[in-house]
């Protein structure tokens, strides 16, 4: 029986196509184990997962109510928008809902009343979820396409957003682009963001509804007119730069400019027939799971893959903790048919046990010590295994070996402190005076000017004398007749002839200061 379970599942990748599963179990003549495939979720439509949001505010019609009329009857506007009746709301929900065979359900602008102010509406589409569309995307327009229109997209939820093609009934006259194909384009050119006239030309507005972003004729360039040789677009896809990235998206946005015309110029005199409708953006896409997961869940919220290959993260875009004895990597297509798991490895299982703690790629054997060790640690670590931290650097106590953050930087004050290296817990080695952590502060009765110096003076025991006031625990600042580190010396002491020269600043000084400098005046003269 497990050998039938066995058989079973190892057939599965052929059953189910291609990159379906992420790991089976098989017998091979070790004995039964697991392999490991890149693997990749099935597309979905995205629609059911997306959150819209229409600018500017009060674009759309019905509030307050408003009629309408049709390209096909210009004169009979019998139609009417109102916000405030579920039978004539047309809110942008609609854009997402299933529609009941033959009735379209669509969301509605204002109409271009206020010509020839541009009629313009953002429709922006968000996943908080990267995404890799696998058809094309889809845009109903019920009365008339618009004649002028944008698609952006954004890759980072919506902090960035990119031009995706540009649409016009004259591309040259609205975008000055050469108007261009997608069925034209090359192996070379197939990321190529262009301007296309197929999709905004009248065409009568029943008849030609929908605005294509074309990513079948895209791939096509590699797979071939019925995409039967996808190998050759997954071969393309991990080799070609930026092409994986063309077809993925967090976010899109229509950017709606001009309005159906249906005809070559605006009849002013009856606006009410100019306005957009889309029913509905169909958005097939698969989530992007950086070919670590098969399965993507709609949980919290938002769409999450469910990661396998011991990676975790909503794009599986790192690895597992304890996982981490190498780098993370994506898994890739290649080499077809099931390509590389490039799964993350757990502490001490890779590289014949030479454990790096995923701060290095690479071992190396080195042959007169016997050892096997870790080449070019990164994150600022050191050591046969990575596990120690380089000089100038100390061990991050809240975090794992295999953090990126486990090397913190000493930081040492370089003038307080004797070198730039620390204790582990991050405290530098000071020079005489200085303390703190850092060395940046200085110890009592030490003050800092470039490095901690013991005090001169202060309000304690090294006082300054005959009045002198202390500058900074410096020095003394001391009154005109007297010096010495604490004033304690009169200038009178040595040198007669400075003593004149006081008598005449006595005016400026306080007069108890003067008594006692008139009397050691007099002692000076008696002298
Ligand atoms: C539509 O979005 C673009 C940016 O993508 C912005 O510059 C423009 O002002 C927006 N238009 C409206 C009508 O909100
Ligand atoms: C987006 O997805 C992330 C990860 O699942 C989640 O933490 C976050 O709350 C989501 N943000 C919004 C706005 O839904
Ligand atoms: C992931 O870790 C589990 C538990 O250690 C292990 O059984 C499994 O084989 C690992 N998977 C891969 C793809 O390495
Ligand atoms: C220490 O590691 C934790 C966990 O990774 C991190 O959040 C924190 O920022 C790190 N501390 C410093 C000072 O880098
Ligand atoms: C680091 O140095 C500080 C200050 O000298 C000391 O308090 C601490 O215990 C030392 N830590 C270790 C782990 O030696
Ligand atoms: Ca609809």
């Amino acid at each position: 029986m497990p050998y039938l379970v066995a058989l079973l599942l190892h057939c599965l990748p052929l059953a189910m196509g291609q990159y379906d599963i992420c790991k089976s179990w098989v017998t091979t003549d070790d004995g039964p184990s697991w392999e490991f495939y890149a693997c990749q979720p099935k597309a979905m439509r995205m629609k059911d997962y997306v959150t819209v949001r229409v600018d500017p505010a009060g674009i759309t019609c019905g509030d307050p109510p408003e009629r309408f009329c049709t390209h096909e009857n210009p004169y009979l506007c019998s139609d009417e928008c109102d916000a405030s009746n579920p039978d004539l709301a047309h809110p942008p929900k609609l854009m997402f809902d299933t529609e009941d065979e033959g009735l379209a359900t669509y969301w509605q602008s204002v109409t271009w009343r206020r010509y020839p102010e541009p009629l313009l509406a953002n429709i922006t589409l968000s996943w908080n979820k990267s995404i890799e569309l696998t058809d094309d995307i889809v845009i109903t327009f019920e009365y008339g396409r618009p004649t002028i229109m944008m698609l952006e997209k954004s890759l980072d939820n919506g902090r960035t957003w990119h031009p995706y093609q540009y649409y016009a009934d004259d591309c040259m006259e609205a975008f000055s682009m050469p108007a261009r194909r997608v069925r034209d384009l090359s192996t070379t050119s197939a990321n190529r963001v262009l301007c296309t006239e197929e999709y905004s030309r009248w065409a009568g507005s029943k008849k030609e509804k929908n605005v294509r972003f074309e990513v079948r004729d895209r791939f096509a360039i590699f797979a071939g007119p019925d995409l039967k040789n996808m190998d050759n677009l997954y071969t393309r896809l991990e080799s070609a730069k930026g092409l994986k990235d063309f077809f993925t998206v967090t976010d899109l946005r229509m950017r709606l400019l001009r309005p159906a015309l249906g005809g070559t110029y605006v009849q002013r005199e009856n606006l009410y027939k100019y306005f957009y409708a889309v029913s509905n953006i169909e958005v097939t896409g698969r989530c992007k799971c950086n070919l670590h997961a098969n399965l993507c869940t709609f949980r919290e919220g938002s769409l999450q893959c469910e990661c396998e290959h011991n990676t975790t993260g909503q794009d599986c875009g790192k690895c597992k903790k304890n996982f981490r004895s190498r780098s993370w990597r994506a898994g890739s297509y290649l080499p077809l048919p099931n390509g590389s798991p490039n799964a993350c490895a757990a502490a001490g299982s890779a590289f014949g046990n030479c454990e790096c703690y995923g701060h290095s790629n690479r071992c190396s054997y080195i042959d007169f010590l016997n050892v096997v060790t870790c080449v070019s640690c990164k994150h600022n670590t050191r050591g046969q295994h990575c596990q120690h931290c380089r000089l100038g650097f100390y061990r991050n106590s809240s975090a794992e070996l295999d953090d990126e953050n486990v090397c913190i930087e000493c930081n040492c004050n370089q003038i307080g402190s004797v070198h730039d290296r620390c204790n582990e817990t991050g405290y530098c080695e000071c020079k005489e005076g200085a303390t703190g952590p850092k060395c940046d502060d200085c110890l009592p009765n030490y003050y800092w000017r470039q490095g901690c110096f013991p005090n001169v003076c202060d309000d304690e025991l090294l006082l300054c004398q005959n009045g002198g006031t202390c500058y900074r625990n410096q020095r003394c600042l001391c009154p005109v007749g007297f010096k010495g580190v604490l004033c304690q010396q009169s200038r009178c002491d040595t040198d007669g002839k400075d003593c004149d020269a006081a008598s005449g600043a006595r005016a400026s000084l306080g007069t108890v200061l003067l008594g006692a400098l008139a009397l050691q005046l007099r002692g000076c003269v008696d002298l």
